[in-house]
C-alpha cells in the first residue's frame, strides 16, 4: 500500500503553516511561546484533514502535553489510517534567538509502520552508505572511519563528521581529531544534522552521537527515501525511563535498531524552514504573502526535493 501523493501537498501545507506561525516569534527569546504557536497551528491543520491520524511521536504524554500528545487522534476520522510523528518546532533555541536552523517537521507512515519512540536520548549514526557492516553503531570510531574511508576511497582527512556540540561527545571529538577527520559541530537540531549525509552538497559523510530519540525517528523517515543508512539505540537512564519504554513495548533496553525497524512501508517527511538553515531557507514574509521552503520526501514516488511555496498569509487548508 502507498500513501496517496495528494497528501504530500497537504503535509507541506501543515509544516509551512506551523513554520509561519512560529516565525512571528523568532528572536523573541521565548522558546515556549514559539513552540506553542507551531504546535497550535500544526494541530489545527491536521484536524482539518481527511485522515484517521494517530500521534506516535509528539510533544510528550497526555499528562505533560495537552496537545499533540502521544496517542492523540487527529483528523476528521475519515480516510487513511496514518501514524504521525511531529516536531512542530525543532530547534526551539534557534527560533527564540533568531539563529539558523529552526524547522517545523512531520513524518507520516501508514498505521503501525513508524516506531513509537520514547522521549529519551538515542545513540545514532547515519551515512549515505547503505551497505551493512561498513559503518555500524557497534564499531569503534576508528573502525567506522577507516571502513568509511576505504569505502568512499577518501583519506580520513577528507571525511567530515557531524555531531552535536555536547560534553558527552568529548571523547568522540578527541578520537576524530586524532584520526584527522574534519568535524562539523552543531549546537542543536540533530534532525537536520542527520540529514546532512543525504546530498554531496552538504559535505558531511557521517553523522553520529547522542541526541533525542524522537528526532532520530523523524530523521530516519527521510533517510529511508534518500536510501541512506541509519541506526539508533535508545539510552534509558532511569527506572522511570525503562518503565515508560516497557509500556511502549520495548523489552530489550540495549537493542540496536536498524532503519527498517524504525520506519517501514511508504512514508512522507516534510521539514519547513522557520529560520534559514543548511537544508532549507526560513519563512520570508511580505504584507499578505509568505514564502516557505520545505524539504519533502515521499518514499513510494521517490520524491525527494526542496519545494518552495508562495501563499497568502490567511490561506486556509481545505
Ligand atoms: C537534539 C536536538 C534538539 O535536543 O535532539 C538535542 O535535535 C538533544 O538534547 O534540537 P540535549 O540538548 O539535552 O543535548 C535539541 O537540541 C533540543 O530539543
Amino acid at each position: 500500500m502507498a500513501i496517496d501523493k495528494k497528501f504530500v501537498d497537504y503535509f507541506i501545507n501543515v509544516t509551512s503553516k506551523a513554520a509561519l506561525a512560529a516565525s512571528y516569534l523568532v528572536g523573541k527569546k521565548d522558546k515556549i511561546a514559539a513552540d506553542k504557536a507551531a504546535v497550535d497551528s500544526m494541530r489545527s491543520q491536521l484536524n482539518q484533514m481527511n485522515i484517521k491520524g494517530r500521534i506516535v511521536i509528539g510533544e510528550g504524554e497526555l499528562d505533560e502535553a495537552p496537545m499533540l500528545f502521544i496517542g492523540e487522534k487527529l483528523g476528521k476520522n475519515v480516510g487513511p489510517e496514518l501514524d504521525i510523528a511531529v516536531d512542530p518546532l525543532e530547534g526551539t533555541n534557534f527560533a527564540a534567538n533568531n539563529l539558523a536552523g529552526a524547522l517545523s517537521v512531520i513524518a507520516i507512515t501508514e498505521k503501525n509502520n513508524l516506531f513509537n519512540a520514547p522521549e529519551t536520548y538515542m545513540e545514532k549514526i547515519s551515512t549515505k552508505v547503505k551497505e551493512k557492516n561498513v559503518v555500524d553503531l557497534d564499531f569503534s570510531i576508528k573502525k567506522n572511519i577507516s571502513n568509511l574511508s576505504d569505502y568512499l576511497n577518501k583519506k580520513p582527512n577528507e571525511i567530515t563528521a557531524c555531531l552535536l556540540d555536547r560534553q558527552r561527545h568529548f571523547h568522540i571529538i578527541e578520537e576524530l581529531k586524532k584520526l584527522k577527520v574534519n568535524i562539523k559541530l552543531i549546537t542543536d537540531g540533530d534532525v537536520s544534522g542527520a540529514l546532512l549525509v543525504t546530498e554531496k552538497k552538504y559535505n558531511v559523510d557521517i553523522f553520529l552521537g547522542i541526541g533525542g530519540g524522537p528526532e532520530g525517528v523523524l530523521a530516519a523517515a527521510a533517510l529511508d527515501t534518500f536510501n541512506c543508512n541509519f541506526q539508533g539505540r535508545f539510552l534509558f537512564k532511569t527506572d522511570e525511563d525503562k518503565h515508560r519504554a516497557k509500556k511502549m513495548g520495548i523489552n530489550d533496553f540495549s537493542k540496536k535498531y536498524e532503519l527498517e525497524e524504525i520506519v517501514s512501508g511508504d512514508s512522507i517527511f516534510c521539514a519547513t524552514g522557520i529560520t534559514d538553515g543548511d537544508l532549507v531557507s526560513g519563512i520570508k514574509k511580505n504584507i499578505n504573502e509568505y514564502t516557505s521552503e520545505t524539504l519533502v520526501t515521499h518514499k513510494s514516488t521517490e520524491l525527494k526535493k526542496v519545494i518552495k511555496l508562495k501563499q497568502k498569509i490567511n490561506d486556509k487548508l481545505d
